[in-house]
């Protein structure tokens, strides 16, 4: 790796450690969460705004028209920074025995874990803008929006629920991991965590894709079908939205003003790794 692109890691990762968000705070903690930390160190991937993978990002059965290319999002876009950041041990932790309730530490990921990720990538716009780079972040660009369509009777998928700015096929762009059964999207620090995006003006060296296939890191073991508390997943036909959507809105009235599940990104062979084919947790 360029000792630039090193340079940037390090100053990215010091960025991150200062994010306050990322400590649950007294006045705004559910029981026994006070201090608790969400993340670990983020992981980064770099991909060129002009990678042509962007384009195929158009097409209807990958996420759909409404999908907005870098460029379209920054004109001046050069490329696209992706990171992953895993949840602590403590939160995975406490989201993989009860079958059904969702922990509060999962329910804080969800929520504050969100609100840190939003400090993370204004402080990386603040850190780039200082330097005279143009930068976009999508997910708090007012032009975010999800787009939510039936899919054919009888497609086991229910609906297709799209977002004009995808961070899984933009992490996947950038080397970061690739889909899985669960439809999260597994990274070398496994599936439980979030994914984050900016646009920069700046040329960054892309990194490399160390998969071909869309699905690859997942083993087909099965455990997140057993795990899935609304019966959303299967082997046969992958998550079906409907059914993980109508449970999730059960999960804002039970756990309001918060929301969440995840029990298929815990508990499970790929919750903090690339899981080996072959092996059930
Ligand atoms: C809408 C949404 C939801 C909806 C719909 C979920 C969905 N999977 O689309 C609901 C409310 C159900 C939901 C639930 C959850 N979500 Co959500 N959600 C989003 C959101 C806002 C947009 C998703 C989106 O745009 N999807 C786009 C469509 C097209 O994706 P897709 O149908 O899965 O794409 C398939 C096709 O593209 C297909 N494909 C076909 N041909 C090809 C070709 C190529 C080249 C490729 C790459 C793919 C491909 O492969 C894909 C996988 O099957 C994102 C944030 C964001 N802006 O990205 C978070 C996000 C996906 N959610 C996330 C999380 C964590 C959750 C929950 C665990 C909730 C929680 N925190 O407790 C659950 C998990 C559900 C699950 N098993 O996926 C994380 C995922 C983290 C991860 N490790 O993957 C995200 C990325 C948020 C974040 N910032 O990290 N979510
Ligand atoms: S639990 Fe197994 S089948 Fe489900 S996503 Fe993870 S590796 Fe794939
Ligand atoms: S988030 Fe919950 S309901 Fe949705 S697929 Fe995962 S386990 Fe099932």
């Amino acid at each position: 790796m360029d000792a630039r692109k090193e340079r940037l890691i390090r100053d990215l990762t010091g960025i991150f450690r200062n994010c306050e968000g990322n400590t649950v705070r007294a006045e705004e903690a559910m029981p026994g969460c006070e201090g608790l930390v969400i993340f670990e160190d983020p992981i980064f991937g770099f991909s060129s705004a002009a990678d042509p993978i962007y384009l195929t990002f158009k097409r209807e059965e990958v996420i759909g028209s409404n999908f907005l290319l870098p460029a379209e999002w920054l004109p001046e876009a050069r490329s696209v920074i992706s990171f992953f950041l895993p949840f602590t041990e403590a939160v995975r932790r406490s989201n993989r025995d009860d079958p059904e309730n969702i922990s509060p530490a999962w329910l804080h990921g969800r929520i504050e874990g969100q609100a840190c990720i939003t400090e993370f990538t204004g402080r990386i716009e603040n850190y780039f803008r200082d330097r005279g780079i143009r930068t976009c972040v999508p997910a708090t660009d007012p032009r975010f929006a999800v787009r939510t369509s039936v899919l054919p009777e009888g497609d086991p998928k229910g609906l297709h629920i799209a977002s004009n700015w995808s961070e899984r096929h933009i992490a996947f762009a950038s080397g970061l991991g690739t889909f899985c059964l669960s439809r999260g999207l597994i990274s070398v620090r496994g599936v439980a965590g979030r994914y984050g995006s900016v646009i920069v003006s700046e040329e960054i060296a892309p990194d490399e894709r160390p998969y071909s296939e869309v699905y690859e890191y997942c083993s087909r073991c099965g455990a997140c079908v057993r795990r899935c508390p609304a019966g959303a997943i299967t082997l046969e036909g992958g998550k079906n939205q409907t059914k993980c959507r109508q449970w999730m809105d059960q999960m804002k009235i039970r756990y309001s003003p918060r929301y969440g599940c995840g029990k298929c990104q815990t508990g499970v062979p790929c919750e903090s790794g690339i899981p080996e084919k072959g092996k059930q947790r």
